[in-house]
């Protein structure tokens, strides 16, 4: 069985105790992930630290070569990564699965590389003149989650490093395995202790997020750690950037024609079967629309190839692991006892934590399906009767990551866009997420943005050289 490690200082390091991951999808063992101590965190926080003065001191240029080798590492390893994701994560190959992960985190170092920061004059007159230079935080812990592996952990790492830090980085112990490995790749191209990692769970979070010389912390996961970390960092003070999920809304606005935006909120609702921060949880349609946007979302639904992702004709896969498979079915048998309709397509295999594609129909607000996040392929719709309540059905819950509009007229779609409490509001699209556009959460979503200028920022603490004429 493979053994898979740690990188501290560019060196592959052993720990002394390890756990099995397996496929979601067949139940297959994948091999056995590290776990480390509270003494490895150390070694690991003391490895990036020892690092962080000379890859700050290297120039701009440098880092922006250093990047660019990393995107290239990523691109000429995007098969066998993107297959270690499909067998321990479960997205398929195909389809926006663990290819599309490989595209986009390929997408998400070059972009990085290609942008810049330089020091901004933030005013001048006869006697002074002051200029903004963006200067590295130092060590940054990023702590990873399970739906999109990679790509979140390379949202944490690149702008870090772009930005002259170094990083400590903790997969979660859901999905270790194709973390470590891009970790262990990626190390090819870059100098000692600029990125290190630390395998285990939430003991071995908190022990690096509480870590005194941790300086910025870069975290992706539930709101209930999210709190938690926040607490942490009063060890250390360092500043966090925290995207903690949400439960987006989507409104489809009266008259709009269902099948011209049927393909858009069934991925909206389903990416990744429903396992992402920013998808469609809740979805308003009003009542005169309601049965076309049902049957049109129905009938996509009853297309769509569910099965392991290994299969190139699969385009749905398994729930990640059991916490997440157990919660949605919860979440589910919650709906039908209160006399929701369950409406459930494809056929779904013996193995692994598969769960057919679920509509769920007949639903008010109140329902614990739509005041949680299911985190799942499992949409309730609502029916509306005036736009006035579907905002403040929208606005009614303390996430506000990401919502949508949907209408055949976007302007009209801004109007109702402008009314809504959340990070992102996309109009007929969603989690339509870029590189170049800063993302991230309101209310109980976090704070703090990642990507774009404002991304690099977030690495970055301002110094001011102020100069007197
Ligand atoms: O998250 P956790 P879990 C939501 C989703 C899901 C729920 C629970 O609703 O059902 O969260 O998932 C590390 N200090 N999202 O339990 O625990 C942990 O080891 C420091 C939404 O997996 O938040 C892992 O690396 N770190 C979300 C990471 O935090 C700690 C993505 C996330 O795990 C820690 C994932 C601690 N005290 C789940 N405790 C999104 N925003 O997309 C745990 N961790």
């Amino acid at each position: 069985m493979q053994t898979y490690s740690n990188s501290v200082y560019g060196e592959s390091v052993e720990t002394p105790e390890h756990q099995e991951i397996f496929n979601p999808a067949t139940g297959d063992s994948l091999g056995l992930a590290p776990i480390s101590s509270e003494s490895d965190v150390g070694s690991a926080v003391n490895a990036a630290r020892k690092a962080q003065p000379d890859w700050a001191r290297t120039s701009d240029q440098e880092r922006r070569d250093a990047v660019v080798r990393v995107a290239q590492v990523l691109e000429e390893n995007s098969e066998y990564l993107a297959e270690l994701i499909t067998r321990e994560q479960g997205k398929p190959l195909s389809g926006p699965g663990s290819r599309f992960e490989m595209q986009a985190s390929v997408g998400w170092t070059q972009v990085p590389a290609a942008l810049e920061l330089p020091p901004e004059i933030v005013y001048e007159d006869e006697e002074r003149k002051d200029t903004l230079h963006r200067v590295p935080l130092g060590v940054v812990a990023a702590i990873a989650p399970w739906n999109w592996p990679l790509m979140i952990a390379i949202w944490q790492i690149i702008p870090s490093i772009r930005m002259g830090n170094t990083v400590v980085l903790k997969p979660s112990e859901y999905t270790p395995i194709a973390t470590l490995e891009m970790v262990r790749l990626i190390n090819q191209v870059l100098p000692p202790g600029v990125l290190n990692t630390v395998s285990g769970d939430g003991r071995i979070g908190a022990a690096l997020t509480s870590h005194p010389d941790i300086d910025k912390i870069m975290f992706t996961g539930s709101e209930a750690t999210g709190r938690r970390i926040i607490e942490a960092s009063t060890r250390n003070l360092a500043p966090i950037t925290l995207e903690l999920g949400g439960n987006d809304a989507a409104i489809v606005l009266p008259g709009t024609d269902a099948s011209a935006i049927a393909e858009g909120l069934f991925w909206g609702a389903f990416l990744n079967m429903g396992q992402t921060c920013a998808c469609i949880k809740r979805l308003y349609v009003h009542e005169s629309d309601y049965e076309a946007v049902v049957n049109a979302l129905s009938n996509l639904a009853q297309q769509m190839p569910i099965g392991d992702g290994m299969d190139e004709n699969n385009l749905i896969g398994p729930l990640q692991n059991k916490m997440q498979y157990d919660k949605v079915k919860d979440l589910v048998a919650d709906a039908r006892a209160n006399g929701c309709e369950i409406m459930e397509f494809g056929t779904v295999p013996d193995t692994g934590y598969f769960l057919p594609l679920t509509l769920v129909g007949n639903i008010r607000d109140g329902q614990r399906l739509v005041d949680e996040e299911q985190f799942g392929p499992a949409l309730p719709i609502i029916r509306y009767q005036s736009l006035d309540e579907a905002v403040a059905s929208a606005n009614r819950l303390d996430a506000g990551l990401g919502a949508s509009v949907w209408a055949d007229d976007p302007e009209q779609a801004q109007q109702v866009a402008v009314r809504l409490e959340a990070g992102t509001v996309w109009i007929n699209q969603h989690g339509a997420i870029h590189p170049m556009v800063p993302f991230g959460g309101n209310k109980a979503s976090g704070y703090g943005v990642e990507f774009g200028l404002e991304g690099l920022k977030a690495v970055t603490q301002p110094r001011v050289i102020s100069i007197k004429k």
